[in-house]
């Protein structure tokens, strides 16, 4: 809040561009460079109740959570819940689950867990940078890096998260086929369900997916694809909040998507150092990079700098079992408790700045350092991890030298 308010007229001069993570791909358009800053526009949009906020809410803006487009702080997470009832996993639709709303507009009361929630999940929000080329994967690319059954005996054994067709994941992808163009085979259906990419459990398909979710999940603001208001009986909140739905159009939706699918992916720093280097060797050696995949290529895109091009998420994408370490008891579609998509690692080395000096790494920000997130690998990650403990000081430190260059 401070720096939002008083940062700009302390910054004299350029903006580094190796430590900001905002800003646009090159070699835009004119038209394309107007469309981005529109949705960053709308990404920094704070919504009131006379927009349609709510009636039950998280947060009023996109950036309130993701602060400069980088991974968000713990104190603006997202809550979510529900409970094992013989042997399956209840949402608790009833009591407003799977997520917590816990704020409300003037009148309706916000949401609290209920008492029979036992399982907990707290979510701070990830980077939003680079999305365009996670988003430019082909599905066969996600697919033939995943092992569900660890038929090389590695240990590993990643599976894409399969979310079922909905009647909204059938219109997302109808939407964005068409934006794409009449050639756009991207979300290509595998026994009637579809391959997820975001979100920490990769429950959402696509950009667009997860941006109308987060305008009505996050924000109670209606969408042409979520056209029903947020309200939550158990509380009192009986209707809407008094204002017309859709209460943000298509074009501002798509806005925000072209923004997403256009910001950079983080810039890199001192990756020709040789502690650099040798540390990225070591990633490889003691197996890191059997999830965090170094270099992926996207498939073809109506972006021109996106399309087929090489980049370097540090991701699968897929969901692996990382054991009682991570295990919150809590689930999302067809993923276990224990089982999280792969943390995509560029920008890691950003993460303390974007953060405002701490740092707070994994799903609910639970590791304060480097090193501590990595003694959280458990399950398929346990090997890794023992790995990681056996290197002498020296070599612990060129690894997270590495890891910082990101
Ligand atoms: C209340 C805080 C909050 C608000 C408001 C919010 N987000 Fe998020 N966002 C999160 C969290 C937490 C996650 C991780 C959710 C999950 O894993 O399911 C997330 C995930 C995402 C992702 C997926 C990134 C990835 O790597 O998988 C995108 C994209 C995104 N948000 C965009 C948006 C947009 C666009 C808006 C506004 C329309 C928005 N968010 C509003 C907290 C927030
Ligand atoms: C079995 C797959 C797997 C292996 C092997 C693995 N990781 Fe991870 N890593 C994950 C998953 C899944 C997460 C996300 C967990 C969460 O969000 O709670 C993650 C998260 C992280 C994070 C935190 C990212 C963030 O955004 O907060 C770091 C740092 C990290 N891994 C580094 C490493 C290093 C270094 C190694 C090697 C010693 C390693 N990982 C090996 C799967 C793996
Ligand atoms: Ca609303
Ligand atoms: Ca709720
Ligand atoms: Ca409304």
């Amino acid at each position: 809040m401070l720096l939002l308010a008083c940062g700009e007229p302390f910054l004299p001069g350029a903006i580094d561009p190796t430590t900001t993570l905002d800003g646009p791909i090159d070699g835009l358009s004119a038209t394309q460079v107007a469309t981005h800053a529109r949705g960053d526009a709308e990404f920094a949009r704070r919504f009131a109740a006379i927009d349609g906020l709510g009636p039950t809410f998280v947060a009023t803006s996109c950036e309130s959570c993701h602060v400069g487009d980088g991974k968000g702080h713990p104190l603006f997470d997202i809550t979510r819940f529900g409970r094992y009832a013989e042997g399956l996993f209840d949402r608790m639709p009833a009591h407003g689950g799977p997520q917590l709303q816990n704020r409300a507009i003037l009148g309706y009361a916000a949401e609290q867990l209920p008492a029979g929630a036992t399982a907990i999940a707290r979510f701070t929000a990830p980077a939003v940078t680079g999305l365009g080329y996670l988003e430019a994967l082909d599905d066969a690319t996600i697919l033939a890096n995943a092992d569900p059954t660890d038929a090389n005996g590695d240990g590993i054994s990643g599976r894409p998260s399969m979310v079922d067709s909905t009647d909204l994941v059938i219109d997302v992808i109808s939407v964005s086929d068409l934006a794409a163009g009449a050639e756009q085979t991207r979300h290509r259906p595998t026994g009637g369900q579809y391959v997820g990419r975001f979100g920490k459990k990769a429950r959402t398909i696509n950009l667009l997916h997860q941006t109308v979710f987060a305008y009505s999940e996050d924000m109670g603001i209606t969408s042409e694809h979520v056209p029903q208001d947020l309200y939550s009986p158990h509380v009192g909140s009986q209707g809407g909040d008094g204002v017309a739905d859709p209460e943000v159009s298509a074009a501002v939706v798509d806005a925000v998507v072209f923004y997403l699918r256009t910001l950079r992916p983080p810039p890199r720093r001192n990756a020709g150092d040789a502690a650099v280097q040798e540390g990225e060797a070591l990633f490889t050696q003691i197996g890191c990079s059997a999830c965090h995949i170094p270099t992926l290529r996207a498939g073809r895109s109506d972006i021109p700098q996106i399309s087929g091009a090489l980049f370097s998420p540090y991701t699968d994408l897929l969901l692996h079992d990382m054991g009682s370490e991570l295990d919150d008891g809590y689930t999302e579609g067809d993923a276990a408790p224990s089982e999280w998509r792969t943390a995509p690692l560029w920008g890691i080395g950003l993460v303390e700045r974007a953060q405002g000096g701490g740092a707070h790494y994994l799903h609910d920000g639970r590791a304060t350092s480097l090193p501590d997130a990595i003694r959280f690998h458990g399950g398929e990650g346990a090997s890794s991890r023992a790995a990681f403990t056996a290197l002498d000081a020296a070599k612990q430190a060129r690894l997270l030298a590495f890891l910082r260059s990101l």
